[in-house]
């Protein structure tokens, strides 16, 4: 370790930490603007600038390493003359009003103005936009007159989700962030993850916003409008609303949705529920008919629920489209249901049923847009709403969410078990899938097995995990299965290898490795979620987003699921239910594969 002196405060330091890091420790506040918690140094902004004794020039502290004793200055008056000089200059490029922006108070760059009080153009203002602001993607909108040139979106595309979409093209004045050979976002490889627009510092990135459609709809009386809520947005709405991450507002949501104006407020929960038993079913059919039948099959199953790593394994893996879990995600499933089970059983025409699905996720927009979900004989799910943008919703409607009172979801979907919650975090598909698998294995309670019914071996933050799940015993198989495999005698010894993977570089491994024949091709069942956490990390969640704030919202969803009376999807009354009413063949029966399943076409 090192010792530096920071305004005259020794510290020790590790060495290499940087000066930003150092100065952090110190709790001295040092503004950025390129500087991104989840990226790599760029040190191109310069809005971090501090004075290093003995050096000629001043130093951008987030790409200064130390690595000797060292005398920083950070509230010098050269300090605060260049940063305030750099902000002038980003301001003077910076086109459109704060007012109009939906990063309007939430936005870097107005909080660095702010903060240096920088309240007039110093060195003109562009007047007039440069550039058309691209809008074809069903996900990201892209207004580059608002960019800082920042490159956080491309370090967030090349570096953490190895996309690479976004790059920096052309030189000094002209340089802005581009596509390959300038084309529409919807025509290039982006995967709609929005990770891109979670880390952007301004409103030059923006998810494609359908509240002005889902307002008309509520205006409508002859629009039913309901709207299902993922299990991510819950756990992370109140940091719109200046709570501390960490806290769910499931109830407090529930009742602000019904007083905007929302005919029915859904659990998507449910329809994970029903996922784990379309997704686990199909899964001991691909072992059955592998080990026993000895017929050939795509082995592992990937999980299909999160669309921004169905995309991406479109785009970069398509000879594994086979692998890919034919159960469409929960969203897609609620919306096939809500058209028909529901619309029957209410006798609404689903002609005027507007479907709405509160998600975390910008790639949802896409999902519901994909032309596989129609099953239902109109659009599956109209539209996809962010959490960003329901927070903005329920602003408008002047409601102040914590504050409101609790209450249920709605039948006949009102029941959603702990399974269907932890969802929304990494490793939660695949554990909410081992508490049905387990018990309708082995006939034991899975808590017998894992104490609390929490299956730690896949939870956690680490990127790629791996587990092994002996199965040294079975039972008689359940009701449910019965018409679908005569007993488990061919599952007795087998040993269960199953990986959990988040983010698309990571995902990138895993494919690379199952290509070259290593470990992960011997597994049976992986769990992909395109954005770092899962879910709860999504494109459309509450910005700031960072690995605290991701852990915390990951704890809210734990907690939650703890104090559930109903953790495991297949306990799930109304699930059962939707079996014996509607899905009457079953899983994975006629029924449930016109309107539960999928195959995707790239
Ligand atoms: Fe997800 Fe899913 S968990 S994909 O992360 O399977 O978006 O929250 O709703 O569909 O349930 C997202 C979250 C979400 C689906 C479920």
């Amino acid at each position: 370790s090192i010792t530096v002196e920071i305004n005259e405060k020794k510290l020790t330091v590790p060495f290499g930490t940087t000066i930003l890091e150092a100065c952090k420790q110190a709790q001295i506040h040092i503004p950025t603007l390129c500087h991104h918690e989840d990226l790599c140094v760029a040190g191109v902004c310069r809005v971090c600038v501090v004075e290093v004794e003995g050096m000629r020039t001043l130093q951008a502290s987030c790409a200064f390493p130390i690595t000797a004793p060292i005398k920083i200055k950070t509230t010098t008056n050269a300090v605060r003359k260049a940063r305030k000089h750099i902000i002038d200059l980003l301001i003077s490029e910076h086109y459109g009003e704060c007012y109009s922006c939906f990063r309007n108070n939430n936005c870097e760059l107005q909080s660095l103005a702010k903060e240096y009080g920088v309240d007039h153009y110093n060195f003109g203002h562009v007047t007039q936009p440069r550039f058309e602001v691209d809008n074809s993607s069903y996900s990201v909108v892209r207004d580059m007159d608002k960019c800082v040139l920042c490159k956080r979106c491309v370090r967030t595309c090349i570096d953490l989700q190895e996309v690479g979409v976004l790059e920096a093209i052309d030189r000094g004045h002209r340089t802005h962030i581009g596509t390959f050979l300038e084309k529409p976002l919807a025509e290039v490889i982006c995967i709609n993850c929005g990770q891109c627009i979670n880390r952007c510092p301004t409103g030059a990135l923006r998810a494609n916003d359908p509240r002005d459609e889902i307002w008309a709809a509520i205006d409508d009386p002859t629009k039913h409008v309901v709207i299902q809520t993922a299990p991510s947005p819950r756990a992370a709405i109140g940091e719109e609303f200046g709570q501390v991450p960490g806290k769910s507002f499931t109830g407090e949501l529930n009742t602000a949705l019904r007083r905007i104006g929302f005919d029915k407020v859904f659990d998507t929960n449910f329809s994970a529920d029903l996922t784990i038993i379309e997704e686990g079913t199909e899964l001991i059919l691909r072992l059955y008919k592998a080990l026993v039948k000895k017929e050939k099959v795509a082995l592992p199953q990937f999980t299909s629920c999160s669309p921004g790593w169905v995309k991406y394994l479109e785009h970069f893996y398509p000879e594994y489209i086979d692998n890919l879990s034919s159960a469409k995600s929960p969203q897609q499933m609620f919306g096939a249901l809500i058209k028909t089970f529901y619309a029957e059983k209410t006798g609404i025409n689903p002609a005027n049923i507007v479907s709405v699905a509160l998600m975390p996720c910008s790639a949802k927009k896409f999902e519901c847009n994909r032309p596989e979900m129609n099953s239902s004989g109109y659009k599956d799910v109209d539209y996809g709403l962010t959490t960003r943008e329901l927070a903005q919703m329920i602003k408008e409607a002047g409601i102040f969410l914590p504050e409101m009172p609790q209450s249920h979801f709605d039948d006949p979907f009102g029941e959603a078990s702990g399974a269907g919650l932890i969802f929304g975090a990494t490793g939660g598909v695949m554990e909410a899938a081992l508490r049905s698998v387990i018990e309708f294995v082995t006939g034991k309670r899975v808590e017998d097995v894992y104490a609390n019914a929490d299956i730690t071996p896949v939870r956690g933050f680490e990127g790629i995990r791996y587990a092994e799940i002996p199965i040294t015993e079975v039972g008689p198989v359940p009701k449910l299965l019965q018409h679908l495999v005569p007993d488990w005698n061919w599952l007795k010894g087998a040993t269960l290898k199953i990986a959990v993977c988040h983010g698309t570089a990571n995902a990138r491994k895993v494919m690379e490795d199952i290509k070259a024949g290593g470990k992960f091709s011997e597994c049976h069942f992986i769990e992909f979620m395109a954005c770092p956490g899962g879910c709860l990390g999504g494109g459309g969640q509450p910005i700031p987003t960072n690995e605290e704030i991701r852990k915390k919202r990951a704890e809210a969803i734990y907690n939650e699921d703890k104090s559930l009376p109903v953790r495991k999807s297949h306990e799930n009354r109304h699930v059962k239910e939707l079996y014996d009413l509607f899905l009457t063949d079953g899983p994975c029966g006629h029924k449930s594969h016109k309107l539960l399943h999928t195959h995707y076409v790239k």
